[in-house]
């Protein structure tokens, strides 16, 4: 029986970031599939029954029901004793880069790909363009950063480093972004997180029905 089950659909970044861990951390996990793309999550009911907040990822834990991805992967690390911070140093070291990944790496990010490849209409020429500036800049920092560290907190992969990759295994041809072409250090690291054993990618991981406009 599954001691862990995920609200989530394989489109969701943001969720695929718990079933990463979920994945990483070898947890009895299962999926239940929420039907963004015909509105279940701004359903008053679903929004009633499991989160208030409207989104997803939302984790069902032993009669608890846990929402934000962060907070999530935090309260993972402290029931499978993976992934977390080994003293203060960091563990505040983890949450300045999911704060990061949350304020601005994830978020332009997925917003670009949202209006790029599934929105109807699609994002306009000025917004994709103001999100343009946004994810060069933020791509630039974390590129800096890995240049010489494997992990984001250094030699060992993180929750910090599953929360601002959770965007980067999506196919090109959704996300618009070549990385292994235009930031060889993210590449690499996406890599090395893809090579941990367990994981896998996200439309192997979470379900999906084909997208239609929302
Ligand atoms: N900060 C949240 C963001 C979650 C989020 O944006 N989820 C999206 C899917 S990736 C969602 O469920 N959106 C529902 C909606 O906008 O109706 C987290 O990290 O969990």
């Amino acid at each position: 029986m599954a001691d862990f089950k995920l609200h989530c659909f394989a489109q969701s970044g943001n969720a695929y970031k718990v079933a990463m861990m979920l994945d990483l951390t070898g947890s009895a996990w299962e999926p239940v599939f929420v039907d963004y793309f015909v509105g279940q999550t701004r359903d008053p009911a679903w929004r009633a029954e499991v989160s208030e907040m409207g989104e997803v990822p939302v984790l069902e834990h032993r009669g608890e029901r846990l929402t934000q991805s962060g907070m999530i992967l935090d309260a993972l690390a402290e029931i499978t004793g993976r992934f977390g911070g080994r003293d203060a140093r960091e563990r505040r070291e983890i949450w300045r880069w999911i704060l990061f990944d949350n304020h601005k790496f994830t978020s332009y990010f997925a917003t670009h790909r949202w209006l790029r490849t599934f929105a109807e209409p699609k994002g306009h020429p000025e917004v994709m363009a103001f999100l343009a500036g946004r994810i060069s800049n933020n791509l630039g920092i974390v590129e800096r950063h890995l240049k010489d560290r494997p992990f984001l907190l250094g030699d060992r992969p993180t929750i910090a480093d599953l929360s601002l990759a959770g965007y980067l295994f999506y196919p090109v041809e959704e996300t618009g972004y070549d990385l292994d072409t235009t930031h060889p250090a993210i590449a690499a690291w996406a890599d090395r997180i893809s090579e941990l054993p367990g994981w896998r990618a996200p439309y192997e991981a979470m379900p999906a029905r084909a997208a239609v406009a929302a």
